[in-house]
């Protein structure tokens, strides 16, 4: 008798999820997040077993913000694990989130018997996954069969952090998952990537170009963005700027990248030096929204743009790119700064002096509204009490979400260290933040701070679960005004209904983390706040603390109100 007829014999036979993990464990894949269930419990226990950390959340969404923001710290995907339909649409925010911020994941997700859903039969969780995941990921795919676990992986991986990096959807079915094969032939199909992000370098030309351009300029101007950050070319841009003395605007999640406490910031210029700067550098930034397109009352309408980006289909996106740079920021960095040998660049003293002068103003406008000693406490004084502590410390992540909370705490708060600054990104999106913190310490290790508006918090409050699980060093601070915005609007029909901004006023957030056994602590003064957080830190254990902020304090929109639609209701306070 042949051995192909007596398989249980010759053969070691295993099925489609124990190859699917080989080949994740063989790419370097160490941590899974996710919720499990029918398909997919059994991949995460085996996953497990063979030592890669499985960390289950309470809603796939967090899951997937913790994957995303893994992948932006370590520059490999983060893998997001969920059952199918629901928690494959419940995952799905996250993915199109990550996308649009350029942070490499891949969500993994079990799906229905195909036959059965191409017929609309109505399969158990039925949904035609793969296809409802393409326009909110950078690429979807679907492995059917054992035989093509390892180019499916493959795919999966180049194409979470090649180019642009961006969330990936990759489909595997209950049927790929319990496929019988043989365990020798499918080990000898598995491979690890050889060079999944390949470096792109810049031409010559380009270089040249954008150098020659930026020697013309009277005052430069280097905003740095969160793909510069993501790029770990943190040697290289140092010594760009500090070579040339060009003063740097970090973006949101950029700042640290250089020290906010650096003479070259022009953090707290910004309208200044986007008004009045004639050549600027976008860094791995996008001109989209967040820097008002590059048009308008905000910006010098004569100046030139040099772009230095990954993907050229980013030039030209609004305004005129003359001087595009295509290639990966390591490697144009690199081109770069070997170019001021050709180039070398000075920035103009007085053009710093003039942007020093306007920081003064402005520093001492804020250090008058850090002074309040208001009570109950309004955001500033509250962040001033934050500060005092977060100034000591230096490797920390810092998670934020909210409006004026992620506004104001952004002013605020300094960062000194490359990518540790963790917030809403692209799309200002609420609910980050809890996966945001817990993905943060699980791939660092590190102390997290994760500060949050009260609505913010609610999007994945009960993740306080998960931190205390796990026994996480991340403390909550939630800045308690009760509402979005603020907790004092009005009903406008004058019924008793709350306003639709409206949250509970006296809620206390510190006693949720009670229910899991990690530590508590309420605020209501500064002095207190102080002394919570330096404890809170200190012990690094899972903590909270509900900070009291007046209800009447917060902006609409915080900094961003002026994006609300025209309309003819206006708020009555
Ligand atoms: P920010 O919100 O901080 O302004 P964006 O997310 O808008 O930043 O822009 C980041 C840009 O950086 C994107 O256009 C992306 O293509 C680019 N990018 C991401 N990683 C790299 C990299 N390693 N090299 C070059 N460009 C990159
Ligand atoms: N839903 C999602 C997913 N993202 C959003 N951005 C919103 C809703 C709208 N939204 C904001 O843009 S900020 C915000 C919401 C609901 C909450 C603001 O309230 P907060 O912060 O308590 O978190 P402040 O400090 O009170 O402003
Ligand atoms: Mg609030």
């Amino acid at each position: 008798m042949s051995t192909e007829t007596i398989p249980n014999q010759t053969q070691n036979l295993t099925d489609g999820m124990h190859i699917v993990v080989d080949a994740l464990k063989k790419n370097g894949v160490d941590t899974i997040f996710g919720v499990v269930g029918i398909p997919v419990t059994d991949l995460a226990r085996h996953a497990q077993e063979v030592g890669i950390r499985y960390i289950g959340f309470r809603h796939e969404q967090s899951a997937g913000n913790a994957a995303a923001i893994a992948g932006y710290i370590t520059k490999k995907p983060g893998i997001c694990l969920t059952v199918s339909a629901p928690g494959f649409l419940n995952g799905l925010t996250a993915l199109a989130n990550a996308t649009t911020n350029g942070f490499p994941m891949i969500q993994i997700s079990g799906s229905s018997d195909r036959a059965i859903i191409d017929l609309q039969q109505g399969d158990y969780e039925e949904m035609d996954q793969m296809n409802i995941a393409k326009p909110f990921c950078k690429a979807a795919y679907r492995i059917n069969k054992p035989e093509d676990i390892a180019t499916g992986i493959a795919r999966a991986i180049r194409a979470a952090i090649s180019g642009r990096p961006g969330g990936v959807y990759l489909d595997l079915t209950t049927a790929l998952l319990a496929s019988a094969c043989d365990q020798d032939a499918m080990e000898k199909t598995l491979y690890t990537v050889v060079d999944p992000a390949p470096a792109s370098l810049p031409s010559p030309a380009s270089v040249d170009r954008a150098l020659a351009l930026l020697a013309s300029a009277k005052k430069p101007l280097i905003i740095l963005g969160k793909g510069a950050a993501y790029a770990q070319a943190d040697e290289n841009i140092k010594t760009f700027i500090e070579k040339t003395g060009i003063p740097f605007l970090p973006m949101s999640m950029a700042k640290g990248l250089l020290p906010d406490d650096h003479p070259q910031s022009a953090a707290a210029a910004r309208g200044l030096v986007l008004q009045n700067a004639d050549v600027v550098v976008l860094l791995g930034a996008r001109l989209n929204w967040l820097l008002a397109h590059g048009k308008g009352k905000h910006w010098n309408p004569d100046n030139h743009f040099i772009q230095l980006d990954v993907d050229a289909m980013e030039f030209d996106s609004n305004r005129q790119i003359e001087a595009p740079v295509a290639g990966d920021i390591a490697s144009s960095m690199e081109a770069f700064v070997a170019g001021l040998s050709k180039y070398p660049i000075k920035s103009d003293p007085a053009w710093m002096d003039m942007i020093n002068k306007d920081k003064a103003v402005n520093d001492q406008k804020m250090a008058v509204k850090l002074a309040s000693t208001a009570e109950p406490m309004n955001f500033f004084n509250a962040l001033k009490a934050v500060k005092d502590v977060l100034d000591k410390q230096r490797d920390y992540y810092l998670v934020n979400e909210g409006a004026n909370t992620l506004d104001d705490t952004r002013n605020v708060i300094n960062m000194y260290e490359p990518r540790k600054r963790l917030d809403c990104g692209t799309w200002g999106v609420m609910g980050i933040g809890m996966g945001f913190a817990i993905g943060s310490a699980i791939v660092t290790g590190k102390q997290v701070v994760s500060i949050h508006g009260d609505s913010a918090f609610g999007f994945s409050g009960m993740e306080v679960e998960t931190m205390c699980r796990f026994k996480l060093p991340i403390t909550v601070v939630v800045f308690n005004n009760g509402g979005i915005y603020k907790g004092d609007s009005p009903n406008l029909s004058g019924g008793t209904d709350p306003s639709p901004t409206t949250l509970m006023p006296d809620a206390r957030y510190d006693k949720i983390i009670e229910a899991f056994g990690g530590d508590s602590y309420y605020a209501t003064t500064p002095d207190e706040l102080t002394k919570a957080l330096t404890a809170a830190i200190a012990s690094k254990k899972p903590s909270l603390i509900d900070v009291k902020i007046d209800p009447s304090v917060g902006l609409e929109s915080g900094h961003i109100g002026n994006l609300n639609p025209k309309t003819v209701i206006k708020e009555a306070h």
